[in-house]
């Protein structure tokens, strides 16, 4: 073995970016990442998450052994039941009684063998993902506006457009690199506009030229308004608009006259911001809408939609160099599941499930005996389906709908009463897990082969670069194992993912001849060397010599039978009352350094130390009517369920609105999922649900004493009424409060108790016997084991400095003293709530940087290297040396406020 890392060039497993990642494994074995600078998504740069990767990869918590109800089995024990169990079910009561619920984070090759079994040899077509809680707006919009699910742009064309309109997108935390990609544009070309459509201020609104704060779900109105104005001051394509579309007058007409003043009632924003707005795409040929799931995740998500693609078709700005519309993904292969048709209204390679030509081909294909010739059940329905008793088998695999689908209580109900659950898991630490019968153990980013499609359609292979451990193994073996023992050992005798990727390229090749817009025919042929050397490319690549046009539409061509657009005419509908109970808008969404229910990212204590707790987003004025102080515990309530978290109070946030993070489980906090409060809602037409607008109560949450720990084991039981866990260097970090019952003395000592420690002798505390208040701290020597504060109140001890202690000796009384003090020595200042999380860099580091001069990005860059490496906190550190955030500094260090 040579001394030199050996290096794989492989795609990062988050977000729809899709950025070229290379890993580099030292002959010691250790890995570690770097972003691929010859990958034309990223060009070398990578997030925070992304630069985070190598830190994600323990096997601690690793799913690494088949499970049959809950005991170790063999995969032969496994797999024979899953397949007796489908096909009793499918005998019984009809293949329609069993589901597979897949996700945008399993690959191309896994996702296309699913969608074969079920749709092909099942019969049925229910499979559908959790992308219909993530696109499948767009895509329904696409659909109808295209004839196709068709994104038309690319991603240069952010850099080449000179206004960009991010609609529903916090684009600089959740598609980080291609913010920056932005951001440097914009440095280039400073006369280049950015607008941010969103009804809070978030990190994106940092760097845009203006925000429009709307009301939730008044889209439809802005955009209506938006064509309606670009017709009166004569800003329509004319020609492209007479060749190329169909409908437009229609659309025109519901929309309505341009009266800004009603749409600016209707929206809740400044008439002269609308008008603003309005003129700047009036006059801006390269005009760019980026949206996302304010948009999507709506009740009117695809209406939504087309009032946006409206507003494109008219203008003819679409396929162009720096102009069209375009929905960015969310999940690395969100593109890739769309293609393999993995939503339950779908079949493979767009082909479409209600046409019959189209079943035909793909029956013909695939020589299957039982081709699906409905639509199969979407998400909600599904597992409203198995609530019910009409699912009674359902295979989930890559997403975790206990934590993430709508009214998530009535989800993990409906899986505790369904006959028979298989899980196909990487983690343990998943709360879907306790409903499975059978769990299956499946082979890890950078243990997997095989190939993702980011939001530019650019297809990029993931590569293996490590063992598979234990016993787990890829996503599609387990399903190609499980169809040969239901009896269908032809349809899926694949050696390995480089034949199953062929197959589908010569499916999307098979009658297409340019009626669809996706054929990779070029691959049809593929062998497993060339698949194995194969770099990133842009569909649609029908032949190896054609490397087509890497944008749509710009000359119409649409995939309708009279090969135009058409335009869609929404009407925009005025907001739900709200009930006098539920007064408040909940809206929910991503945070920067956390990836969807955490069961990677959370693995690693630096992406934790941004934000470590779950909180709520309230503004001032509805804080104060509550009597809710910042760092207070506030409950979240709906008809459905509940959580409580930590008060933010913020004017980033607009009254009568809160924003809760998605991310949290029960896993990491007491009462943290979100999706047990949102409504399972959905838009009528693409049946996604409304996550980012469910009417809720807000109330302080009162507790009689709070309490925050450092810890150097995990605790083994958390039996508080609100707790919240997050790894720290060198240990955790909790925050918990309850009900005075125990002592402050025996509830310490239990916390600390772990491991053979000496407790007798170790603990050092200081206590007040009038109030419910403690501090305690237990030694080992010179190592702290653990820290303990209590208090009537949310606890005011510096949670960045408290966490560096169990990392640093303290030799002498005075250093074990001022813990105990709960207050940093001079001279080892608090760095205050991180925000550079690849630096470790805190608020109160910056502060202290500005205050001696250091007083712009650059400047805090030299001094203290934050925001020099991922960059994906460049937003906060411009604002705060702006000096506009201070609230948001306290906010991730949250019960340090007060
Ligand atoms: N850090 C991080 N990045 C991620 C992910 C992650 O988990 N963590 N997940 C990935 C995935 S799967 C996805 S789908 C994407 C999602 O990426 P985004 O869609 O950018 O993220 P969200 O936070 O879900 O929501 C975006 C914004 O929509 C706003 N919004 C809410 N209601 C409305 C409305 O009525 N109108 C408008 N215009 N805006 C509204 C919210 O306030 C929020 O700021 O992120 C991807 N990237
Ligand atoms: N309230 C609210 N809810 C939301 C959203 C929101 O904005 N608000 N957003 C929605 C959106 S857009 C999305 S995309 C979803 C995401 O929601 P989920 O898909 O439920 O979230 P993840 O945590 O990404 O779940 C992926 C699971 O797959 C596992 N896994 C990782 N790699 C593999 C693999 O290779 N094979 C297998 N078999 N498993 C693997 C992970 O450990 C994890 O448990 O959440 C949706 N829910
Ligand atoms: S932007 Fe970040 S999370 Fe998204 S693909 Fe790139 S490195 Fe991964
Ligand atoms: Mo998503």
């Amino acid at each position: 073995m040579t001394g030199t890392p050996e290096t794989t060039c492989t795609t990062c497993p988050y977000c729809g970016v899709g950025c070229g990642v290379l890993a580099m494994q030292e002959p010691d074995g250790s890995v570690s990442v770097k972003g691929d600078p010859d990958h034309p998504a990223n060009f070398g740069r990578l997030c925070s998450k992304g630069s985070a990767l190598a830190e994600t990869l323990s096997l601690d918590d690793r799913l690494l052994v088949p499970q049959v109800d809950g005991k170790q089995a063999s995969w032969d024990q496994a797999l024979d039941l899953v397949a007796e169990r489908f096909r009793a079910s499918i005998a019984e009561h009809g293949p329609d009684s069993v589901a597979f619920y897949v996700s945008g984070q399993i690959l191309t090759e896994d996702y296309y063998v699913a969608n074969k079994l079920m749709k092909g040899f099942i019969g049925s077509a229910n499979i559908d993902t959790n992308s219909r809680l993530c696109m499948a707006s767009s895509v329904a919009g696409h659909r109808r506006a295209f004839g196709s699910d068709t994104v038309p742009g690319t991603y240069e064309d952010l850099e080449q457009a000179d206004l960009i309109v991010l609609v529903g997108s916090n684009l600089a935390w959740c598609h980080p690199v291609l913010f920056q990609r932005i951001e440097a544009a914009k440095r280039a070309r400073p006369q280049m506009r950015l607008v941010v459509i969103d009804p809070r201020r978030t990190a994106t609104c940092e760097q845009a030229d203006l925000h429009l704060k709307l009301k939730p779900d008044t889209d439809v109105a802005l955009f209506n308004g938006l064509l309606a104005f670009l017709n009166e001051c004569s800003a329509i394509d004319e020609r492209y608009v007479g060749l190329h579309t169909s409908g437009f007058e229609e659309a025109l007409e519901k929309a309505g006259a341009c009266d800004i003043k009603t749409i600016a009632a209707a929206t809740g924003l400044a008439p002269q911001d609308v008008a603003l707005f309005y003129s700047m795409v009036a006059r801006t040929p390269k005009t760019i809408t980026v949206y996302s799931q304010g948009v999507n995740q709506s009740v009117v998500g695809t209406d939504k939609v087309n009032a946006i693609l409206n507003t494109h078709l008219a203008t003819g700005r679409i396929g162009k160099p720096g102009a069209g519309p375009f929905s960015v993904t969310g999940q690395p292969n969100a593109m890739g599941g769309r293609e393999v048709g993995g939503l339950a209204n779908m079949l493979a390679a767009h082909m479409e499930l209600g046409n019959a030509d189209h079943r035909q081909l793909v029956q013909t294909f695939w020589q299957s005996p039982a081709m699906a010739e409905k639509p199969g059940l979407k998400a909600v329905e599904m597992f409203r389906a198995v609530r019910d008793g009409r699912i009674k088998a359902i295979w989930i695999m890559g997403t975790n709908p206990v934590d993430s689908l709508p009214d998530a209580d009535g989800v993990a109900e409906a899986l505790r009463i369904c006959p028979f659950v298989v899980v196909s898991e990487v983690s343990t630490a998943v709360d879907t897990l306790a409903y499975a019968d059978v769990a299956l153990p499946a082979a890890a980013w950078g243990e997997k082969d095989g190939m993702v499609t980011n939001s530019e359609r650019r297809m990029s292979r993931q590569k293996s670069f490590l063992p598979l451990p234990g016993e787990t193994r890829p996503d599609w073996w387990a399903l190609a194992e499980v169809a040969k023992r239901m009896g269908h050992a032809s349809g899926f005798d694949y050696a390995g993912p480089s034949e199953i990727f062929a197959e589908f390229a010569q499916l999307s090749a098979t009658g297409n001849n340019g009626t669809r817009d996706f054929d990779i025919g070029a691959y049809s042929l593929v062998s497993e060397a060339a698949y194995n050397r194969m770099l990133p490319f842009q569909w649609p690549r029908a032949s190896a010599l054609d490397e087509g046009d890497s944008r749509f539409f710009a000359d119409g061509g649409f995939f309708t039978p009279d090969g135009r657009a058409r335009f869609i005419a929404v009407t925009s509908r005025a907001a739900p009352r709200l009930e006098r109970r539920y007064p408040f808008v909940l809206n929910t969404g991503r945070i920067r350094d956390q990836w969807h229910t955490m069961t990677r990212t959370a693995k690693t204590s630096r992406l934790m130390s941004h934000i470590g707790e779950p909180y709520a987003e309230l503004h001032p004025d509805d804080a104060e009517a509550l009597g809710i102080q910042p760092a207070d515990l506030v409950q979240v309530e709906s008809p459905y369920g509940k959580v409580i978290v930590r008060a933010l109070v913020s004017d980033r946030a607009q009254p009568g609105n809160v924003f809760v993070p998605m991310h949290w489980t029960d896993q990491f906090a007491a009462k943290g999922r979100v999706d047990a409060v949102v409504a399972p809602e959905v838009d009528p037409i693409s049946g996604q649900p409304g996550s980012k607008f469910t009417p809720v109560a807000l109330k302080k949450a009162a507790f009689s004493w709070h309490g925050f720990a450092i810890l150097k084991h995990k605790p083994i039981t958390l039996d508080f009424s609100y707790w919240a866990l997050a790894p720290a260097p060198g240990g955790w970090r909790l925050e918990f409060a309850g009900e005075g019952e125990q002592s402050p003395r025996d509830l310490a000592q239990g916390l600390l108790q772990i491991g053979d420690v000496d407790v007798e002798n170790g603990l050092m505390a200081v206590e007040d016997r009038d109030v419910y208040a403690g501090r305690y701290a237990l030694w080992q020597g010179s190592a702290l084991q653990g820290a303990v504060f209590l208090a009537p109140a949310p606890v005011a001890v510096s949670r960045q400095w408290a966490v560096g202690l169990l990392q640093q000796p303290a030799d002498t009384a005075k250093d074990r003293l001022g813990i105990l003090a709960g207050r940093p020595a001079a001279d080892r200042p608090d760095p205050g709530a991180i925000v550079c999380s690849c630096f470790q860099v805190g608020a109160n580091d910056i502060a202290r940087a500005v205050s001696t001069g250091a007083g712009t990005l650059d400047a805090i860059g030299a001094t203290l290297k934050a925001g020099t490496n991922c960059g994906s906190c460049r937003s906060e550190i411009c604002s705060l040396i702006a000096g506009l955030q201070e609230k948001e500094v306290d906010h991730a260090d949250i019960a340090q406020a007060g």
